[in-house]
């Protein structure tokens, strides 16, 4: 009796597909202190935004009340809030920092 042909055994290989890592907004906060000046030195410095951007963010924040200043991995997120919180208080401004997930 003739063998039956193979038609294929069709095997599952499972690429290991990991998860993308969760992105993270990190926002500044609008307040009735902190000087406009103050808030545009932070952009320039912390999130590498040339004047007129960092004008026009801070001009969103301080109408809007929270305005978004980039979009980072946790990791990066985080590092970026507490150094601004932490350059805010060393110069006595009340600018509050945070992040959320995107
Ligand atoms: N609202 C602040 C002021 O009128 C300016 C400000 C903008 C503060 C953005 C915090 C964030 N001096």
């Amino acid at each position: 009796q003739a063998p039956e042909h193979d038609h294929g055994t069709v095997v599952e290989t499972s690429k290991p597909e990991l998860a993308r890592p969760p992105l993270y907004s990190v926002l500044l906060l609008n307040d009735d202190y902190t000087p406009m000046d103050f808030v545009v030195d932070v952009l320039v410095r912390f999130f590498a935004m040339d004047l007129e951007k960092a004008t026009q963010v801070m001009l969103h924040v301080h109408t809007r009340g929270r305005g978004v200043c980039g979009v980072y991995s946790r990791e990066v997120a985080e590092s970026k809030v507490a150094q601004v919180n932490e350059y805010s208080r060393l110069n006595q401004h009340p600018l509050l920092c945070t992040m959320e997930k995107a």
